[in-house]
């Protein structure tokens, strides 16, 4: 008789905790040397508006550089981290966080990017950070770059589009490998590498005069740059800390097709190969050949110096890390075969409620995505973000009674648990913005996800007292049970 041990329940060293970035949640953007960068030019939506990068032209960053206030650009506020740290990690802690996932400001390291020595008061703010996290037993997760790059990097040579960049960044990234060494144990490079595709967030290159398809050239560039930078991170992480994890990050969105004519599983699957790549590349060591195809029929031509190619097969990494947020449809009438220069496009999902941001909302998704990356890739899997972005309440009595949150987190560690019973290798669970944070697509403060209330509007005003709302309390017990009590 066949039998085998099948897992029942989240393994017992599993990563449960939270996700944030650097300039979502520092704030201090001028402080200590730090210089200013890519995601503190981007002003803010009104009225919980989708930005797009469409405004970011040398006239723009020309303004935002004028202008000093944080008001207008509130990831230079982000909830003030920088001098909060110690109460919001403790608070961390009390809901019993094994793992915090953070990202590193690049330009507090190298304020601009291309200085030869590194700005000492910027890596002792992270050498406390991690210390507090020790403290209380937590496991820092750390983000080399997420959506941001110094902004010099970008007037200077065009962000990612550059060669040059690599350089600068591999600078970079041996700084931080051997003061953490022994500190950090995760890492991974990029933060959803396949955000390029939206433009400056990604690439840090202005690009947003050009037509779309020297867009496509402009950006995938950029995409090989980073590839490239990500390998070499991997390269020097192994051997500066052996014991050390290193990983990639994808923006996953499952994608469906539309009807059951051949024609929309065909476009299905492409939407999903064309999301996969990234992984492909990081994961493998190469470029998948449809991409080969896709490239010569949208015009893009990739400059590769020799040694690329090697530097990528050298470059794998460690384990695969992904935000999941929602699922997407797809059908023929959409041509994915042609470059889009949106990020999130897609047809609506009859079968699926949807935030008030409009995403599909659908926890089975996570639980297919996780078993088609484990069949595909066979390495470790590390939900680094999911949650639900909501305009919380503050009630009279000092509370926010925020049960939606807790039915769309309960409803995803459901579907985790399912797919590690599936045999998925799932190492941990690092919920977005665990303290209400700037939103990276609004960049307004009303678009909420924490476990922790922040006094604060989209205007700036408010106290930045800390409040736990209700998901906070759920959240501990599942954390305690370690994901049996939901
Ligand atoms: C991911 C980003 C995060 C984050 C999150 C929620 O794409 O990695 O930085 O903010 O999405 O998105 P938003 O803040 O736009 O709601």
């Amino acid at each position: 008789m066949y039998s085998k041990n099948v897992p029942t329940s989240f393994p017992k060293d599993f990563l449960w905790g939270g996700a944030t970035a650097a300039n979502q949640i520092e704030g201090a953007w001028n402080i200590d040397g730090k210089g200013l960068t890519t995601a503190e030019v981007v002003k803010k939506a009104e009225n919980h508006h989708t930005l797009t990068m469409n405004d970011v032209t040398k006239k723009s960053l020309q303004e935002a550089i004028d202008d000093k206030t944080d008001v207008n650009y509130p990831k230079r506020r982000g909830v003030d981290f920088y001098h909060h740290y110690k109460e919001d990690i403790a608070m961390l802690a009390e809901m019993g966080f094994k793992a915090f996932r953070l990202s590193i400001a690049w330009a507090r390291i190298f304020p601009k990017g291309d200085e030869t020595q590194p700005n000492e008061k910027g890596l002792e703010f992270y050498d406390r950070v991690f210390e507090e996290c020790h403290k209380h037993g937590i496991e820092p997760v750390v983000t080399i770059s997420h959506y941001e790059m110094p902004l010099n990097l970008t007037l200077k040579q065009n962000g990612w589009a550059s060669r040059e960049t690599i350089s600068e960044f591999t600078k970079y990234t041996r700084v931080l490998f051997n003061r953490y060494k022994e500190i950090v144990k995760y890492w991974m490079t990029f933060n959803e590498i396949n955000a390029i595709q939206g433009g400056f967030t990604g690439t840090g290159a202005l690009d947003s005069q050009l037509s779309v398809s020297e867009k496509a050239q402009v950006r995938f560039q950029a995409l090989h740059h980073q590839f490239v930078a990500s390998a070499l991170a991997v390269e020097q992480c192994h051997k500066i800390d052996p014991q050390a994890k290193i990983g990639c990050m994808l923006a996953r969105m499952q994608t469906y097709a539309k009807t059951s004519d051949p024609k929309d599983v065909r476009a299905a699957q492409f939407q999903d190969q064309l999301n996969l790549f990234y992984t492909d590349v990081q994961v493998r060591g190469e470029y998948p050949e449809y991409m080969n195809r896709y490239f010569k029929e949208n015009n893009v031509e990739l400059k590769m110096v020799e040694g690329d190619e090697a530097i990528l097969k050298q470059g794998k990494v460690d384990y695969l890390a992904f935000s999941y947020y929602m699922s997407n449809v797809t059908s023929a009438k959409q041509d994915v075969e042609k470059f889009s220069d949106t990020f999130i496009a897609g047809e609506s999902n009859p079968y699926l409620e949807t935030s008030d941001w409009g995403w599909q909302i659908d926890p089975v998704g996570l639980r297919v995505s996780l078993n088609e990356f484990w069949d595909r890739y066979r390495v470790p899997l590390f939900v680094v973000e999911n949650g639900l972005g909501a305009v919380d309440e503050l009630t009279h009595d000092g509370k926010v009674h925020d049960q939606y949150r807790i039915d769309y987190l309960r409803k995803h560690v459901i579907q985790m648990k399912e797919a590690i019973k599936d045999g998925v290798d799932l190492i941990g669970y690092t919920t977005w913005g665990p303290i209400d944070l700037i939103s990276a697509s609004t960049s307004e403060m009303s678009k909420r996800y924490g476990f922790i209330y922040v006094d604060q509007d989209d205007s700036g005003n408010g106290s930045l007292k800390r409040i736990r709302k209700d998901s906070f309390f759920w959240y501990k017990q599942v954390i305690a049970s370690n994901g049996d009590k939901l």
